[in-house]
């Protein structure tokens, strides 16, 4: 139950209807959201109403707390059998020597460059080719944790391994428990694109389906370990197939409670067969959060990925549901910055990050990639910090008053 005082400013809004109050009032009672109120959401919910009622459900959950981690990406190939309409990958299955295919030792050099770097965590992501298969992977994990014990390996999603447990001919129980066996640590959320059928055949033809991107993640989250999910948002698909895709989430989560964190991901139209499609504006982008906030009422953490949205956006996403931002990347994948996304060299020192959060009152945690606080900044005082006097104290311009001569 939410504090009932959150009402009273929606109330002076005689703008609302009945039905948006209806929707604000189950919000506070803590009852769950129907897919027709994800509808309405979607449709007529004004931006500060849709602030309130998130930032009050965010704030109820974690208050100020803004987690983010260290972390790093691994791309073992920027090539892909796959041809999924909005991804630049997919461009260089034709011109393959275009591309990168790193062998196992490549990547390992690649992970011993961050030997002595306070890095807490590797998220594995890229195409999919036939030589990156079940035993390549499972080797891989298994020397990376040989190499370094404590480094979260989040590895993969349901496009890959739907791919490799099909070629090694085995079911997807037996693949994940291999795959946990050789040491990945998690799944993140890619490949989940947009479930419903009518949008998945259009633009991610051929890979995973909606199902089966759902059924893999049952496997794992069966075998007590955790996933992300990600919904790719602003192309061609309708607020139907969003309210679907947040649906079917929440049903698996209740099922399992496998699932950390909701990463809303903005479609950008750089490079690839969906350049034509406009992007979604910042105002969508908020609201998506916020919605996303508001619906998924079982998963404890909503994401902002900074990298793809920028600095400024996820600052203000901050007010509308979201409690963590990525890591610190010193680069990140190419996958998006071929997209066309914010930043092309997106990297964010600790301190970056730490004065990011607090520039806008929230509390930055730097966490495991399970959730666990590894710091809470409490005290710390950066060089920079001498110069922050907090967005309220900037100095007044008193008007000047002109006499007449
Ligand atoms: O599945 C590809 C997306 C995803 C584009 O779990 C694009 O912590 C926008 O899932 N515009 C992979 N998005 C990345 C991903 C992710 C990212 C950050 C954190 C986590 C996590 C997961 O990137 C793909 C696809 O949905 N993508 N092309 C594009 N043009
Ligand atoms: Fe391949 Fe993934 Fe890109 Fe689709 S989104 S083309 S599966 S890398």
């Amino acid at each position: 139950m939410l504090d009932k005082g959150i009402l009273s400013p929606l109330k002076l809004d005689k703008r609302l209807s009945p039905e948006l109050m209806t929707i604000a009032e189950k919000v506070v009672a803590g009852t769950r959201l129907s897919f027709a109120d994800g509808i309405t959401l979607f449709e007529k919910a004004p931006l500060a109403y849709l602030g309130v009622l998130a930032n009050a459900v965010r704030e109820k959950r974690h208050g100020d707390v803004t987690y983010f981690n260290r972390n790093f990406h691994l791309e073992p190939t920027n090539v892909c059998l796959y041809t999924c309409t909005f991804c630049s990958y997919s461009r260089l299955i034709k011109k393959r020597s275009e591309g990168w295919e790193l062998t196992a030792d490549q990547m390992m050099d690649e992970i011993m460059k961050y030997d002595d770097e306070p890095v807490t965590e590797v998220h594995i992501v890229g195409g999919v080719l036939p030589q990156y298969d079940l035993k390549f992977y499972t080797d891989l994990f298994s020397r990376i944790k040989k190499h370094r014990p404590e480094l979260h390996v989040k590895a993969l999603t349901p496009v890959e391994y739907h791919y490799i447990f099909k070629k090694a001919k085995v079911s997807y129980a037996e693949g994940m428990k291999l795959i946990k066996e050789s040491g990945a640590d998690s799944m993140p959320g890619g490949g989940a694109e947009i479930f419903h059928p009518e949008i998945r055949d259009q633009i991610a033809g051929g890979k995973c389906t909606g199902e089966e991107w759902l059924d893999i993640h049952r496997e794992w989250h069966k075998l007590g370990m955790k996933s992300n999910a990600t919904m790719l948002y602003g192309h061609i698909e309708k607020f139907e197939h969003r309210v679907d895709h947040l649906e079917k989430l929440r049903s698996l989560q209740d099922e399992t409670g496998g699932f950390q964190t909701f990463i809303p991901l903005k479609f950008r139209n750089e490079n690839n067969q969906m350049s034509h499609v406009k992007e979604s504006t910042t105002l969508e982008d908020l609201r998506n959060y916020a919605i996303s906030r508001l619906y998924l009422d079982n998963f404890p953490h909503i994401k902002a990925y900074w990298p793809m949205i920028g600095r400024d956006v996820a600052q203000l996403s901050l007010a509308f549901g979201v409690n963590d931002i990525d890591g610190t990347i010193d680069d990140t994948t190419k996958i998006y910055s071929m997209a066309g996304s914010e930043e092309q060299h997106p990297a964010m020192s600790t301190e970056q990050l730490v004065q990011l959060i607090r520039s806008v009152e929230r509390k930055p945690v730097e966490r495991d990639s399970v959730y666990n606080v590894l710091k809470d900044f409490e005290g710390v005082e950066f060089e920079s910090d001498k110069h922050f006097k907090g967005y309220l104290s900037l100095p007044v311009v008193k008007p000047t008053t002109t006499t007449a001569e």
